[in-house]
Formats: structure tokens, C-alpha cells, sequence
């Protein structure tokens, strides 16, 4: 049987069955939420993934995207999701892989906007160690109509190849 690390490197993910305890996953939930609606401490690393919509409200998120959750509540770090997500990493990629950083994102109900395509590798130019993998975790049930990731395998041909990505115009993510 093909191993997680054949199949990483083969696909470009793997999805691992119940990576957390439901008690992490809601230790989590409540942090998240709480920092989800402290739109005065978060302010600085708050953005909405989908940018500006001309036709609604403004000031409504629909992508919420908080960066660096733990540099706002460093108790996050003490959460075993942070040491369980670093030993997959290690597994992987090597022992030598760290944390680089953490980032929340809620897609608020009822606003039906995708997140845009993309890799995660478009926004991390000029990194000399091109090893990295980003550990997505579902607080919530997903299932397609609410909002699941999505993942493209790699294709043979690919290689490690990064897609020319654009912003999107109205000051959201980047985009394939
Ligand atoms: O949750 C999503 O739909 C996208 C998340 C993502 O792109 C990421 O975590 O890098």
C-alpha cells in the first residue's frame, strides 16, 4: 500500500481521517469564534478572501480571513492541533520542518462565493526552501454544498511548477 509521504508527493495532498480528537476540533471552535467576532483586536490581521462586493453591504466578510490567529491568543499554540499538524508536516517533509504560520478562514452562511483557485505556493515567492504544505482542518461538517476544500492532484507533467496566478480585482485573493 502506497504511504502517506508517496501519496503527498505524488498528488500534492493527502486527507487524513480524523486527525483531531472532536475535543481539539471544539477547543478550537470556541477560540476561533470568539476571535471571529473581536473585530477590534483582529482589525490588523483581518481581510476578506473574496474582496469587495459592489453589491452588498461592505463592511459584510464573506470570507473571512484572520492571519497569525495565535499572535492575538498565543494559548492557541499550547493546542495539540498546532504539535498533531508539525508531526505530519515533519512525516512528510522532514524532520526539520517548523510552524511557519497559522490563519484562520470562515466562509460566512448564506453568501454562496467560492474561494478563489489557487496554490498556496503563488503567495510564497522568493522562499529559498520550497518545502512546505499547509494543514487545512474542517471545524465545522463540510460536505460540497457548504463550502469543502477542493484539490487538483498534480499532473506528472507539472513537476513543482507554481501556475501564473493574477490578483483578484476587487482587493481579494489571488487567483488562477
Ligand atoms: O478553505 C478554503 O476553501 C481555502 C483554504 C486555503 O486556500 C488555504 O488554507 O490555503
Amino acid at each position: 500500500m502506497e504511504t502517506s509521504p508517496a501519496r503527498f508527493n505524488k498528488n500534492g495532498y493527502i486527507k487524513v481521517k480524523a486527525l483531531l480528537s472532536l475535543e481539539i476540533v471544539e477547543t478550537l471552535e470556541t477560540i476561533y469564534d470568539g476571535l471571529l467576532n473581536d473585530k477590534t483586536n483582529t482589525a490588523h490581521l483581518r481581510s476578506d478572501l473574496a474582496g469587495a462586493d459592489g453589491t452588498t453591504d461592505k463592511k459584510a466578510e464573506r470570507i473571512t480571513q484572520i492571519m497569525r490567529p495565535s499572535s492575538v491568543y498565543p494559548d492557541l499554540l499550547k493546542n495539540k492541533a498546532y504539535e498533531i499538524a508539525l508531526q505530519w508536516a515533519k512525516k512528510l517533509l522532514g524532520d526539520d520542518m517548523e510552524l511557519d504560520f497559522d490563519m484562520m478562514i470562515d466562509k460566512a452562511p448564506y453568501t454562496n462565493t467560492p474561494t478563489p483557485w489557487h496554490q498556496d505556493a503563488a503567495y510564497w515567492i522568493e522562499m529559498p526552501d520550497k518545502r512546505s504544505v499547509s494543514c487545512w482542518i474542517a471545524l465545522d461538517e463540510v460536505y460540497e454544498e457548504n463550502g469543502c476544500m477542493w484539490f487538483i492532484p498534480k499532473s506528472d507533467s507539472e513537476g513543482e511548477y507554481i501556475l501564473p496566478h493574477k490578483n483578484l480585482p476587487n482587493g481579494g485573493g489571488i487567483v488562477l
